[in-house]
């Protein structure tokens, strides 16, 4: 009996990096659902089974789990922490998809289901700059103090993905994604991430022959950054392991903002002059992962250097950048996010 498998979330980065590599195995169904209409999706599939829903929507989730074996939840309202720092409502409304679905799935007796929660779940006590060792452990989310709004909807939708397991008997995986990045995802317009936006300032610099960054923050912040085929990877590994608790899926290399812009200038064979934007969005001081866990439990972990993930990703949005720049559209290149529900 060839599996079914719902991606909830198939038009963003990391739901069509997942839809991508479920294809090319070629052992299941897929259902790929978006709210986003299919033009915006950042990898569509002409053969794969498509529906354009709102999963917030108690009948949309019916609709979607008919007939399904598994759920990928990665459907929210997100972006970088330009995005979740100003839009911290939408953000916890997040919890009415993962909750719609858990419901559903329920009702319908699917056998699996993942829920992409967030290294935002951590205490923040622990990221902060008195701390020298930014390598969070999954204990580490309690007490409870993760990040305002986004991370408190996905450490209150890890708890009910528990208690579905629990008390349903439904299977449920939960991995805790430390800032993902690399080609098809969002390069632009406020929801990016750092990895994506400063690839996209590298390339606009090497463009337009003006050698300057601007950096949010002074640089030294400390973050991990995991390339998107060990992220699909790890989350495969996740779905079908016994680990019922949640699980750190990052890198544990650690690295400066500084480091990583330096990254990209060595790949793109530039040296830029920097601007620091202190008015910016910093988040965290710093944070890791720590992957004891996942490599007591799996033997594995992820293992793409930055340097090596970075060159790629670099490339694609030097060809998106390029494109843009021969439309003649606006790019977004200085701070700028978008509130969703301000009057
Ligand atoms: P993304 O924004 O690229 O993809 C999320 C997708 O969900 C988008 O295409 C969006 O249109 C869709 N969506 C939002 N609301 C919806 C709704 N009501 N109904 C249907 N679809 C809806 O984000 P991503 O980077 O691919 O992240 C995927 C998941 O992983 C999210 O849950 C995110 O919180 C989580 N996560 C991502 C990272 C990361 O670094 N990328 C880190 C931690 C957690
Ligand atoms: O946006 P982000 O990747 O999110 O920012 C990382 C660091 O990079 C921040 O300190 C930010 O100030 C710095 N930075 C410097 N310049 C820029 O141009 C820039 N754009 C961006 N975006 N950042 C810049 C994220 C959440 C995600 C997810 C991951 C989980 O927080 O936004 O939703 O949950 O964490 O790891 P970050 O890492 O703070």
């Amino acid at each position: 009996m060839v599996k079914k498998i719902l991606v909830a979330g198939a038009g963003g980065f990391i739901g069509g990096h997942l839809v991508a590599r479920l294809r090319e195995r070629g052992d299941c169904e897929i259902r790929a659902v978006d709210i986003k209409p299919f033009d915006q999706w950042h990898q569509y599939f002409d053969d794969v089974e498509s529906l354009c829903l709102d999963l917030r929507e108690r009948p949309c989730c019916e609709k979607v789990v008919v007939g399904v074996d598994e759920i990928y939840n990665l459907a929210a309202d997100m972006g970088g922490i330009g995005f979740i720092e100003g839009n911290k409502f939408a953000c916890m409304v997040n919890v009415l998809i993962n909750t719609n679905l858990l419901l559903t799935a329920n009702e319908v007796g699917v056998e699996r289901f993942f829920f992409s929660s967030s290294a935002c779940v951590y205490r923040g006590d622990l990221q902060n700059s008195d701390q020298t060792n930014f390598a969070l452990k999954e204990s580490d989310a309690y007490p409870a103090d993760p990040e305002d709004g986004y991370g408190w909807e996905k450490l209150f939708s890890e708890r009910m993905c528990r208690h579905a397991m629990e008390d349903c008997g439904l299977i449920t995986r939960v991995a805790r994604f430390h800032n993902s990045y690399g080609s098809h995802g969002t390069w632009s317009g406020g929801r990016e991430k750092a990895p994506a936006a400063i690839c996209r300032k590298v390339a606009f610099a090497s463009i337009s022959g003006n050698h300057s960054i601007e950096i949010w923050g002074d640089g030294t912040q400390k973050r991990s950054f995991m390339y998107i085929d060990d992220n699909i990877e790890g989350m495969l590994r996740i779905m079908y392991s016994d680990i019922s608790e949640p699980i750190n899926l990052g890198s544990a290399e650690m690295v400066t903002i500084n480091e990583m812009v330096s990254i990209a200038e060595d790949i793109a064979g530039i040296k830029l002059s920097r601007r620091y934007r202190a008015d910016a969005p910093i988040g965290v001081a710093g944070r890791s992962s720590d992957n004891s866990m996942i490599l007591e439990r799996l033997n594995w972990e992820p293992s793409t250097s930055l340097y090596d993930g970075l060159a790629k990703t670099y490339e694609w949005i030097y060809d998106q950048v390029l494109g843009s720049v021969a439309k003649n559209s606006r790019i977004e290149t200085a701070y700028g996010v978008s509130r969703l529900y301000a009057k």
